[in-house]
């Protein structure tokens, strides 16, 4: 794939993640009234494009640590919608017998090693990770996600510092909304990330959610770079947070304003982001290469065979605890 990586077949990839997350999340918004999923909703909106390039360009051997905010990199990675749905319905048959739900769903058998709703907790796992990839001389790469809000956290910095001095197989993503809940970047960092980075002495790059190619190439030098000087990478991820920061609402709808502070961001800054929803701008492009035909059938077909999953899953048996707890003793 590296030699032509702007191919059909990888833009098809990035349609198959990219449409599986914004379907699944779709009906999540549909069905989350009924109070059959007991679990808070991190919505993904807005930064599946980041995340799925980045698990098609670092592969399914690469270790991903992520955050709460776990329906893009689980779908991108596993993409088993029916394991998926089990798990937000509290299922047996969830990727997680049902009881981790969205904040915890992993499986590190499949490399999704760890999501946490711990801001910045999973930071440390994944360089010890590396640590170990380091000392076993394994091509393992581990990439570790997380958000604005967790760079302000002492983990983060020693993470930088210890990856940094070993030369670690490390990609850090931040994943930059600018906020963290209703709290602006600016009113929180008295830093500039790329600054910071960089006076750790750590190969620095930049990407946007809507540049689908550019994404893309980034993605690609920062795994030769890695693999390449065996040395830590950092990507700042900018993306706009479609939704609350927990639940399926925008900010600007009656009533809306349940966890968060009233009108603390610009409605006209959100509509101007959403002309730039990576979702459109995939099926747009995808539109381009194949007709139009070609991706209402694909999408309509693929909502069809969703919401079908949905409900096998509705009605299959819940989570037994009696019979996890004693498997576990
Ligand atoms: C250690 C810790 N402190 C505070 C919280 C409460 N909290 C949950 S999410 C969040 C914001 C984190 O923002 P960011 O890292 O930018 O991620 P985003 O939600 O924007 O994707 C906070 C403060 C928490 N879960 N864990
Ligand atoms: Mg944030």
């Amino acid at each position: 794939m590296e030699k032509n990586l702007l191919t059909k077949k990888f833009y098809l990839d990035l349609l198959d993640r990219i449409s599986s997350i914004r379907i699944c999340e779709n009906f999540i918004s549909k069905f989350y009234h009924e109070n059959e999923m007991k679990t808070p909703m991190h919505m993904s909106k807005g930064e599946e494009l980041v995340i799925s390039s980045a698990v098609l360009i670092f592969g399914k051997k690469s270790k991903y640590f992520g955050y709460y905010r776990s329906h893009a990199l689980y779908l991108s990675l596993i993409n088993d919608i029916k394991s998926f749905f089990g798990e937000m319905y509290g299922k047996s048959i969830g990727e997680n017998s049902g009881i981790t739900g969205s904040m915890h769903i992993l499986n590190p058998k499949k490399n999704l090693m760890s999501v946490s709703a711990i801001v910045s907790s999973t930071i440390g796992p994944a360089v010890g990770s590396a640590y170990a990839s380091f000392l076993n001389k394994s091509k393992n790469i581990i990439v570790s996600f997380f958000g604005d809000g967790a760079t302000e956290q002492g983990v983060f910095h020693e993470a930088l510092n210890f990856s940094s001095l070993k030369n670690l197989p490390i990609i850090f993503i931040c994943l930059n909304n600018k906020l963290a809940v209703d709290v602006k970047l600016q009113e929180r960092q008295s830093y500039k990330i790329k600054k910071l980075v960089k006076s750790y002495d750590i190969k620095y790059y930049e990407i946007k959610s809507f540049e689908i190619n550019k994404v893309s190439k980034t993605y690609l030098d920062a795994k030769k770079y890695i693999l390449k000087n065996k040395k830590p990478v950092f990507i700042e991820a900018h993306y706009h947070r479609h939704l609350q920061h927990i639940g399926l609402k925008t900010d600007f709808e009656k009533n809306s304003n349940i966890f968060e502070r009233q009108n603390y961001r610009s409605i006209n800054e959100h509509k101007k982001n959403l002309k730039k929803d990576p979702y459109l701008l995939i099926i747009n492009l995808i539109k381009k290469i194949y007709g139009e035909k070609f991706i209402n059938n694909y999408i309509s077909k693929k909502e069809k065979t969703i919401a079908k999953i949905i409900q096998k899953v509705k009605k299959s048996k819940v989570v037994n605890f009696k019979k996890i707890l004693i498997n576990h003793k």
